[in-house]
């Protein structure tokens, strides 16, 4: 530090005589003005761009915009009250007559007791009956009852009917089974209630099924003479396609 101290000093002074020189200097301009009017100076550079304006104030409120689009569908409303009752309508007609009630009366169910034992023995005494007869065969239910005489095939289908059965139609080998039970004893043919169609030979049961069994002899059918659309039930228990008009015995199925 002390070795600066007399630069320090130095420019003191050296300022104070510039400031006492400078106010010299201005005294003498002031006495030259007195005397002539100075040059114009030439114009100033442009200032700097001014700082950015205030907002303006709010515009005046449009027109009313267009309509806006329709919204989404709301959640369904809940029902309604129900409405007050109607008139009443018209009276109906007379129903159908009930069920009888359950019978509490002890004598009726003692007759009822009577009648089904009754029932009960009449259907033991058949049974018994039916398994003597040869002509008789039960297969699940389904009886195949052999009748008396011989005919062609719509006699015979027609007498079936009318005992309230079918010409018998064996559909598994059962009831081919019980069918031969029955020709074997007989020793004789019977008619089927199978029949085959005109033009595509195919067998059919009278219903108009086609045939889901068979138990043809070997090379049946043959359609001899284009002329056998019946089918016999040999006593071999074999089945052969023959003419309608042939002569068998016969055997109904009641169902
Ligand atoms: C066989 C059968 C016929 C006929 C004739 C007598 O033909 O196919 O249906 O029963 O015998 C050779
Ligand atoms: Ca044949």
């Amino acid at each position: 530090m002390s070795l600066h101290r007399p630069l320090v000093v130095v420019a003191v002074v050296t300022s104070i005589l510039a400031i006492l020189h400078g106010q010299e200097m201005d005294i003498e301009k002031l006495k030259m003005c007195t005397m002539f009017p100075g040059i114009p100076g030439s114009p100033g550079n442009n200032g700097l761009n001014g700082r950015d304006g205030r907002d303006g104030n709010d515009g005046i409120k449009g027109e009313r915009g267009y309509p806006g689009f329709p919204g989404v569908q709301g959640p369904k409303a809940n029902d309604g009250r129900p409405g007050k009752v109607g008139p009443a309508g018209q009276k109906g007609e007379k129903g159908d007559k009930g069920y009888e009630g359950p019978i509490c009366n002890t004598s009726q169910m003692a007759d009822l007791e009577a009648k089904l034992q009754l029932l009960q023995d009449n259907l033991s005494q058949l049974r018994k009956a039916f398994s003597f007869n040869a002509g008789i065969q039960d297969v699940e239910g389904k009886l195949f009852v052999a009748s008396i005489g011989k005919t062609n095939f719509e006699n015979a289908k027609r007498m079936c009917r009318e005992a309230g059965g079918e010409l018998v139609s064996p559909r598994n080998s059962a009831e081919n089974k019980a069918i031969y039970d029955i020709v074997r004893e007989m020793g004789k043919s019977v008619f089927l209630g199978i029949k085959a169609t005109q033009t595509e030979r195919l067998f059919k049961y009278p219903n108009g099924d086609e045939i889901i069994y068979s138990n043809w002899d070997s090379g049946e059918p043959n359609n001899v003479n284009n002329n056998e659309d019946c089918v016999e039930f040999k006593s071999n228990q074999m089945w052969n396609d023959v003419s309608c008009d042939y002569q068998f015995s016969i055997v109904c199925e009641f169902v």
